[in-house]
């Protein structure tokens, strides 16, 4: 009797060591849950992640925004964790009490269930030094050197959090006033350790410009918060045709995109 008896305490006690081994390596995870995170990009983009893939919202989604609070941020910058709705295109923002907040500037909004940070950044001009960069990229795309552009700019910043700065270069010579080229263009690429990485391009022929967007950076985010920076670019359409935003992240040595840019949100 004894003998069967210190068998059963024996399985029991292996059941409950089994039982706590588990726990340990599953349990954060049921905890944790999926990763959900929804981003409210100005009036150019809503998008959400469950876990999956990002997706835009569809019309059911009204309930994941409407009257929910989400962190939001003005010109890069934290504002504050506000209640917001969406009317004409444009986000409006409320206390709790629904006290409404005034805000000037770009505006984005964040609800997640893991860690993200908001890179803040500043454009800045280019330098004698980038024309290697730039004409590398123009040569590349069948280019003369030395092209007039509408926007050039570059931005430093240490995106893959290895604690060296890459830059990355932004050119378009869309909707010129003064000079008529004979291509468009939308160039963004980053140099990390003089090593050039296209991320975004379009070319076309002048007389296509207006079915293009003109390319911008406009976010940098950590949206799921690995200490790498996704790229969140935007297009503006000409005049007010509207503009859409897209995602690129950092997978392996490459930028691929995860998230492509809607349809335009035209104007009335
Ligand atoms: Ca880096
Ligand atoms: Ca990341």
């Amino acid at each position: 009797m004894k003998k069967i008896e210190g068998k059963y305490k024996f399985a029991l006690a292996i059941l409950i060591l089994y039982a706590i081994l588990m726990a340990i390596i599953f349990g954060p995870r049921i905890i944790n849950g999926k990763q959900q995170t929804y981003l409210l990009i100005g009036s150019s983009a809503k998008w959400k992640y469950d876990g999956d893939k990002w997706r835009d919202f569809t019309t059911d989604d009204i309930s994941l925004y409407a009257w929910k609070n989400y962190d939001i941020y003005i010109n890069q910058k934290k504002f504050g964790n506000y209640q917001v709705t969406y009317s004409e295109k444009k986000w409006y923002i409320f206390e709790n009490d629904k006290t409404p907040v005034n805000y000037q500037g770009s505006f984005l909004g964040i609800k997640s269930n893991k860690g993200y940070h908001v890179g803040a950044f500043e454009e800045e001009d280019l330098e004698e030094s980038d024309q290697i960069y730039l004409n590398q990229i123009y040569q590349e795309n069948g280019l003369k050197e030395n092209q007039k552009t509408t926007d050039a700019y570059k931005v430093s910043f240490d995106i893959d959090g290895d604690q060296n700065q890459e830059t990355i270069y932004v050119l378009s010579n869309l909707f010129p006033n003064d000079f008529v080229p004979s291509t468009v263009f939308n160039f963004v690429f980053i140099v990390d350790n003089k090593k050039v990485q296209t991320i975004y391009k379009m070319t076309d022929a002048f007389t296509n410009e207006r079915n293009h967007c003109k390319i911008g950076l406009q976010y940098l985010i950590d949206v799921d918060d690995d200490s790498k920076y996704e790229l969140i670019l935007n297009c503006k359409y000409y005049s007010t045709m509207g503009s859409c935003a897209m995602m690129y992240q950092k997978k392996g040595a490459n930028y691929r995109r995860i998230k492509a840019c809607k349809t335009v949100q035209n104007a009335l």
